[in-house]
């Protein structure tokens, strides 16, 4: 298993890398550029990117949100285009030893939440919450514009402005889109880039629905087990696999997180993990906890064990952290909270190696 973590880029994140280094046991980034979706990654600046990573001490092998442009999902003639350059970048980032590209195929928006920072009562500190009453009431333009203002002038993943200012026209446009037209243009898409990434060396990872339900009517089509069964036999191939996020499937207290990922596991459709706890509040309802078991719903040990036990050598990053101890940063992407859930893990990885009679 390689620990890894989030970071934006010096001009973005608050968080120097050399603090990321300092986490024990942390090997690398899930790094990203800030590029529009759609947009072919220019070469130079990864190589920037990855030599300052380097430079710090630390691994750059797998890419997040290279982000797919909303013509792809929508299946418009314009998405062979935008497909030739997502083809471009993943040999761009291949040759420079990307083994991972993390993505996903959710309309619209990425991961959404009601509140980005609902203080905690047990202990003071804050995260990120959903309610779907909230929701409701909002509606998808007040739902941005809430984000927008309580991300504290950070652009949060997914929710790249220039991705937003279309949103009206999008969302009309998603009208005649249902789950089925969703997957064909998956499967195109698919058919196009696994081919390149066998070649290349890379597997690409979706990343589920989050929440793990669909949102404002729009179609939504991984967000269970069931959904990825469908996803990874869209294109069969080692390189088409999933980015396995405990908490974006847990949001659905249906999903059982360990059996999933034995399941996908076994089959070798791991490419990533995101692992973090969440909290059930009630139906459509949750808020994130620490990454500790029993300040959440989630079995963070049978987690680790079913990782441990069928993807090994996978990648792993904290996800998600509280914010503690006063931190100012972007929501959910703090150093401190991410960094006590790193530890923990390695915690739990190293008491399974050992108890199974292997040196951690
Ligand atoms: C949220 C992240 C996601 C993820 C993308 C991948 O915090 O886990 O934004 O990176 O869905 O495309």
């Amino acid at each position: 298993m390689k620990m890894t973590f989030r970071w934006y880029g010096s001009q973005s994140d608050p968080i120097p890398l050399k603090y990321v280094k300092q986490i024990p046991g942390m090997t690398g980034l899930m790094g990203l550029l800030d590029k529009p979706a759609g947009v072919d990654w220019p070469e130079d600046e990864f190589v920037a990117l990855k030599k300052e990573v380097n430079d710090a001490g630390l691994e750059i092998e797998v890419i997040e949100s290279v982000n797919v442009h909303e013509d792809i999902k929508m299946g418009l003639p314009s998405r062979d285009e935008y497909i030739a350059n997502y083809i471009s970048t993943i040999r761009m980032l291949a040759k420079h030893g990307v083994k991972v590209i993390v993505y996903n195929f959710m309309p619209v928006f990425d991961w959404l939440r009601t509140d980005l920072a609902r203080v905690i009562p047990e202990d003071g500190s804050n995260s990120l919450y959903f309610d779907e009453k909230d929701l409701g009431e909002m509606g998808p333009l007040e739902i941005v514009r809430k984000t927008a203002e309580e991300s504290h002038g950070f652009t949060l993943p997914g929710w790249e402005p220039e991705r937003l200012a279309l949103l009206e026209k999008t969302l009309k446009q998603y009208e005649n889109i249902g789950p089925d037209d969703l997957r064909k243009n998956f499967k195109y898409f698919l058919d196009a880039v696994i081919p390149v990434c066998e070649e290349v060396g890379v597997r690409m990872a979706c990343h589920p629905d989050d929440p793990a339900w669909p949102i404002f009517g729009l179609p939504r089509i991984t967000h269970s087990q069931a959904d990825f069964d469908k996803m990874v036999q869209l294109h069969d191939s080692p390189a088409n696999t999933l980015c396995l996020c405990t908490g974006s499937l847990g949001s659905n207290p249906d999903n059982d997180i360990p059996a999933i990922i034995r399941h996908f596991g076994e089959m070798d459709r791991i490419g990533a993990m995101h692992v973090r706890n969440v909290k059930y509040l009630g139906h459509h309802h949750f808020r994130e906890a620490a990454h500790l078991s029993s300040t959440g719903d989630l079995d963070l040990y049978e987690i680790m064990k079913a990782i441990h036990d069928t993807v090994p050598d996978t990648y792993i990053r904290p996800d998600h952290g509280r914010m503690i101890w006063d931190e100012q940063g972007r929501p959910g992407y703090g150093l401190y909270d991410r960094a006590l859930g790193a530890a923990y893990l390695n915690g739990l990885w190293e008491a399974i190696e050992k108890g199974e009679g292997k040196h951690a």
